[in-house]
């Protein structure tokens, strides 16, 4: 179990520019006024905003079904992922943890390059869990969308540079066996085929329904906590069924129910291990006044020590990894 409270830096990254649909960009602003912060301090937790990395351009375009231009919405990319990683690296090396809210998914470019770049020095492991619908790990070569938010894993994994400009110093990597995709149920036929070449974890949701998520996560886990790895998430809300979590942009059916969902939180918060935590592609504009807002904050509000039966709070005292 984690101990309370924990000091959590709150960074937004407010973008659309990794993916087709707009809208993520306000997903941020969002979960602020859907209670994030509130929910957390409830919690006894220490809570540092940030405040909003975004691009000084708006998101604006003639064209309905695209944002901005490629080249734009890419260099918009980068330069987040960037900021996000030394903002990021930043909070870490404070002994903080980092809650990274999105915006799109290719925020997560960034927000894992500060956990490598952080752990690597130190000899510190990490392991990776995705939860997703998707793999998100095409290379512009395997993309049939051409969309960023389609290819965060593949860059981090090292499959892919971009070009020149993404070759630089900030770019933490992650080893293809140090992660793990879970939730997914719409993986792309060359990407797919990537994914197993490289021996990533793929707990699909065939998996989940017939192993049960308990012991999906509970595998996981054990695979973190041997390796003594810092536990990174990255939660995009499209894992979740579009029953219950309408707000974003590439739904797809046959996700987490509401109790699997929470489970998976309430199993990551005992586990203890957990140092870093997105949540990404909420898009607002689709939302359902505030209900996928609404649900994330309660699942991270489970992630941070939430539980039906208010559990006895723990040893107080800060966690400053060293
Ligand atoms: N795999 C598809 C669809 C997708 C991935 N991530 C999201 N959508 N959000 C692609 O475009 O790469
Ligand atoms: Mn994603
Ligand atoms: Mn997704």
């Amino acid at each position: 179990q984690q101990a309370r409270p924990r000091r959590i830096d709150l960074l937004g990254v407010a973008t659309a520019s990794g993916a087709s649909v707009r809208g993520c960009g306000m997903g941020p602003e969002a979960l602020r006024v859907a209670g994030l912060v509130e929910a957390l301090m409830e919690l006894e937790h220490v809570v540092a905003d940030h405040g909003d990395l975004r691009r000084p351009q708006p998101e604006l375009s003639l064209d309905p079904s695209s944002t901005r231009l490629p080249d734009e919405r890419k260099a918009d990319v980068l330069d987040l992922a960037a900021r996000a990683s030394d903002a990021g690296l930043a909070i870490l090396q404070d002994g903080y943890f980092p809650l990274f809210i999105g915006g799109d998914h290719s925020i997560s470019m960034g927000t894992i390059s500060a956990v490598a770049r952080h752990c690597a020095p130190k000899g510190k492991p990490v392991h990776v869990i995705w939860v997703d619908a998707h793999a998100d790990y095409n290379t512009p070569d395997t993309s049939p969308s051409g969309n960023l938010h389609g290819m965060p894993l593949a860059l981090l994994c090292g499959e892919t540079e971009f070009d020149e400009s993404f070759r630089g110093a900030w770019l933490g990597r992650i080893d293809p066996h140090d992660v793990t995709i879970f939730g997914a149920r719409s993986i792309d036929r060359e990407e797919r085929r990537l994914v197993q070449a490289r021996g990533v974890d793929v707990v699909d949701m065939r998996k989940i329904d017939q192993l049960g998520v308990v012991a999906a996560l509970q595998k996981v886990i054990d695979k973190a906590r041997a390796a003594g790895a810092h536990l990174h998430v990255s939660f995009d809300v499209d894992s979740i069924d579009p029953a219950i979590a309408p707000g974003g942009g590439t739904l797809v059916p046959g996700g987490l129910t509401y109790r699997e969902a929470h489970l998976v939180m309430e199993m990551l918060h005992d586990s203890g291990l957990v140092g870093s935590l997105d949540v990404v592609e909420l898009n607002p504009f689709l939302d359902h006044g505030g209900k996928t807002a609404t649900l994330m904050v309660d699942l991270v509000a489970s992630l941070f020590g939430r539980s039906i039966m208010g559990e006895e709070a723990g040893p107080v005292e800060f966690i400053t990894e060293g």
